[in-house]
């Protein structure tokens, strides 16, 4: 494995470890992306793919917020999408400006057309390559995240082909051809896992599992359909951190709007951070985990638009709410989801100022 220089800021390591930290380290999800000038400007030249694919822009896209927002954020995360799997498992996806598959999977005959196998390092290794040049580009300055999709998100994109409000394809899927569906997703998982163990290896010191459409599960479906592919990825994640094949790395999991399904996410998932949503109180998700996993989130995104003072009020609530909640282990300030392209990115440089100055140990 490649050495890279020393890491001057573990803060989030700590919290995403479950350490009690001397403030909450922060990101933001999305925070490489259309809000930025700088970021639409690089835009105007290159396609998306073509950056996630280039990873010389990948890096300088993920360093943009940490050069504009320097000593403020606490981690960065790769510039990519969760889309690149698909397409590794040899869908076409466009970006248009959303996702588009002009060849979805419209019933299980089409699970036919998929790769029978992925060659990761083959498919995916632009991803690897921009992770190990954006980490030592970084220079030890905050750690590098790595990501994937969860199955179930991912598995949604492919068979509605695109954004949905109704989830009526994904979901009819899973109701009428339950075993295919279940089959499919672990098929989804594993190459998660080759993916993110190759993350890893190429530099990546924490993952998050971005699971934006768990809310959109039942309970009990969440449990029968997504919960064991996403067990299916912990599992083979800590196998391989066991074997010493790569180095352990905390697992953070965003089951989006899956607050019903919080404890038994947080006691059969097998992930260290559970992200959080705005429609949850701190305090009461603190409650509902006990100590098990560590925190992550939770502000909603549209704050961002309603001026200063309701930020600073709202990340105060917010910091006293995650401090509340009981046994505290630990606590990663972020969005409840990712940044949205008309926020000023002055506004943002003020959420992180706030968490600084209210997340901190004295503050009670
Ligand atoms: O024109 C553009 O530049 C496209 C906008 C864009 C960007 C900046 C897309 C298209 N993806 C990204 C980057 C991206 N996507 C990152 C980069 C790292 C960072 O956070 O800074 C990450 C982590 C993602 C992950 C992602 N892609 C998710 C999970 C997170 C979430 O927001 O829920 C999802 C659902 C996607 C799909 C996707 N890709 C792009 C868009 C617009 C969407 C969502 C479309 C939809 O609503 O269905």
């Amino acid at each position: 494995m490649t050495d890279f220089p020393p890491l001057k800021n573990d803060l989030l390591l700590r919290a995403a470890r479950g350490e009690k930290t001397e403030r909450a380290p922060v990101w933001v999800m999305r925070q490489a992306g259309r809000y930025l000038p700088e970021f639409r400007k690089v835009r105007e030249d290159h396609e998306f793919f073509e950056i996630c694919r280039t990873p010389e822009l990948a890096k300088e896209i993920t360093l943009q917020p940490i050069r504009r927002y320097s000593g403020l954020l606490d981690g960065s995360i790769i510039f990519s999408d969760i889309l690149v799997v698909p397409q590794a498992m040899g869908m076409e996806v466009l970006m248009n400006p959303g996702p588009h598959f002009p060849d979805p999977l419209n019933t299980p005959a089409d699970i036919e057309k998929l790769s029978k196998t992925v060659d990761v390092n083959k498919e995916l290794g632009y991803v690897f390559e921009a992770i190990t040049v954006t980490r030592k580009a970084l220079n030890g300055e905050v750690p590098l995240i790595g990501f994937s999709g969860a199955p179930w998100t991912l598995f949604a994109y492919m068979v509605e082909g695109g954004g949905t409000k109704t989830f009526q394809k994904s979901k009819s899927w899973l109701f009428k051809y339950p075993q295919e569906s279940k089959d499919l997703l672990l098929r989804i998982a594993d190459v998660c896992v080759e993916y993110l163990i190759g993350q890893v290896k190429a530099g990546a010191q924490l993952l998050q599992i971005f699971d934006s459409w768990a809310g959109e599960l039942s309970p009990h479906h969440l449990e029968e359909f997504s919960l064991p592919s996403l067990q299916r990825i912990s599992e083979g994640l800590r196998k391989s951190f066991a074997s010493g094949e790569i180095p352990t790395v905390p697992l953070i999991l965003f089951p989006k709007g899956a607050n019903t399904s919080l404890a038994t996410v947080a006691s059969k998932a097998g992930y260290d951070v559970l992200g959080l949503d705005w429609c949850i109180d701190p305090a009461e998700a603190r409650q509902i985990v006990g100590d098990k996993v560590a925190l992550q989130g939770n502000m909603d995104p549209v704050m961002l638009y309603g001026g200063r003072d309701a930020i600073e009020k709202e990340v105060k609530r917010m910091s006293a709410a995650f401090r509340n909640g009981g046994p505290s282990k630990g606590w990663i300030a972020n969005l409840g989801h990712g940044i949205t392209p008309g926020v000023d990115p002055e506004d943002l440089r003020w959420f992180f100022k706030c968490v600084h100055k209210y997340s901190s140990a004295d503050q009670s």
